[in-house]
């Protein structure tokens, strides 16, 4: 490790909290699906940042238009009008096929946005006791780092010590529509549930499970709410994940690549008869669709359609997987994913993904373990074939 890249660990270790453990490596300048460290050493980035740099990093249309709204205005709050919100908001309508949107930041808050929707639903449309609302979640579910939604996290380490918990919330096995049937009482007020479950390892459900659930939601009167932080926006395939089986849900969580990798941007989409459970004063944030998130977040929307990189992530993922099958890895227990959200899973005689990740690194490519075994594939949706087929050459010279 160098010098330089080691003095700027070191800072980090001395004034950042310890809350992550990342790879030894400096990124100075990013474009596309290539970042530079500070030693000039290029690597390709198969992380895209969980997926919020879905255009590639710094796609020249956003920043483009990020330069021009810091000319204009930035902030506002909404205690007023801007002229940047509302055509914004009015294109992620139309794509997404809702009437209404209610822009945040992050992509716990807009999970929290639709917690508390689905709650107040409950409430006063569906007519459950105060206090009483109930939502189904899954184990091994990720959906952000709230205290409350830690709390209802399978995952030891995500919750541990962050007590004491939300109460409200069941949880039922990934992929399990008979039990999410006994899970739901006269209580429920929704199923909460990530079309493919990124961080447990890119787990892709059983066909027919959104369907199933979706279907039994509606029977149940039970509102159906996907969290499309990860999935959404051309990364499986389909601008939503949901749409693979024709799912349209009663509420659509939305985050990361909404910002096009430029800034921070969420929201939730939902149609009239939920989202007018919010009246004036009941939500908000200080940042939520302010000028320039919305500015930046129209231009990323214009790039997915224009740039059809919902195809484009369908077939070069069917590419990526196919490949990485045919390396035929000792040490590859199996492929799976969802266009280009790819996780490859180490046999646990293997040892652990992340010494993995290093020999990588050393071979150009920037991946992150999940889950202990799990190596997840994830470039920016704009990557080429050839491209694609230089990365599993170096995947196939560290996994033979
Ligand atoms: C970390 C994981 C991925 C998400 C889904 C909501 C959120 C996320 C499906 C919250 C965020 C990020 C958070 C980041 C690492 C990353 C992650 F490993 F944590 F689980 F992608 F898989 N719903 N996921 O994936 O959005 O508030 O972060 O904007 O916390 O370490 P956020």
């Amino acid at each position: 490790m160098s010098s330089r890249t080691e003095e700027y660990i070191q800072m980090d270790d001395a004034y950042g909290a310890h809350n992550y453990h990342p790879l030894p490596v400096v990124i100075e300048k990013a474009e596309r699906v290539w970042v530079w460290d500070v030693d000039g050493n290029k690597y390709m980035d198969c992380l895209s940042a969980y997926s919020a740099v879905n255009q590639g990093h710094r796609h020249p249309k956003i920043v483009e238009a990020l330069k021009a709204q810091a000319d204009r205005v930035t902030l506002t709050s909404r205690a007023f009008h801007n002229d940047q919100m509302g055509p914004w908001l009015k294109l992620l309508c139309e794509i997404t096929g809702y009437q209404k949107a209610l822009p945040m930041n992050t992509g716990a808050e807009a999970v929290e946005t639709a917690i508390k929707a689905a709650r107040k639903w409950g409430q006063t449309v569906k007519g459950v006791a105060a206090g009483r609302q109930e939502i189904v979640v899954c184990e091994q579910n990720f959906h952000g780092r709230t205290t409350t939604i830690v709390g209802f996290s399978s995952d030891a380490q995500t919750r541990e010590g962050f007590g004491p918990y939300t109460p409200g919330f069941k949880m039922i096995p990934f992929g399990d529509v008979k039990a999410l049937d006994a899970a739901i009482t006269s209580d429920t007020v929704a199923f909460l549930v990530e079309p493919v479950q990124g961080e447990a390892g890119v787990v892709v459900p059983p066909e027919g499970f959104l369907k199933a659930a979706y279907d039994l939601c509606k029977k149940r009167n039970v509102l159906f709410v996907a969290d499309e932080v990860q999935t959404g926006f051309c990364r499986t395939g389909r601008w939503f994940a949901c749409d693979y089986e024709a799912v349209k849900p009663d509420i659509m969580v939305l985050g990361k690549a909404l910002g096009g990798g430029l800034f921070p941007v969420s929201a939730i989409v939902a149609d009239e008869e939920v989202m007018g459970v919010f009246h004036p004063g009941d939500h908000g944030s200080t940042f939520g669709g302010n000028p320039l998130a919305a500015a930046v977040s129209k231009a990323a929307l214009e790039v997915l359609r224009d740039e059809k990189l919902d195809k484009r992530a369908a077939e070069l993922g069917e590419h990526f997987m196919e490949k990485l099958r045919k390396l035929g890895s000792p040490h590859i227990e199996r492929v799976r994913g969802k266009g280009l959200l790819i996780g490859v899973v180490i046999k646990t005689g293997s040892g652990p993904a992340r010494p993995f990740c290093m020999k990588l690194m050393e071979h150009g490519i920037l991946a992150k373990d999940t889950h202990e075994q799990v190596i997840r594939f994830a470039p920016a949706l704009v990557i080429t074939r050839e491209e694609v087929d230089w990365a599993v050459e170096q995947i196939g010279k560290v996994l033979a």
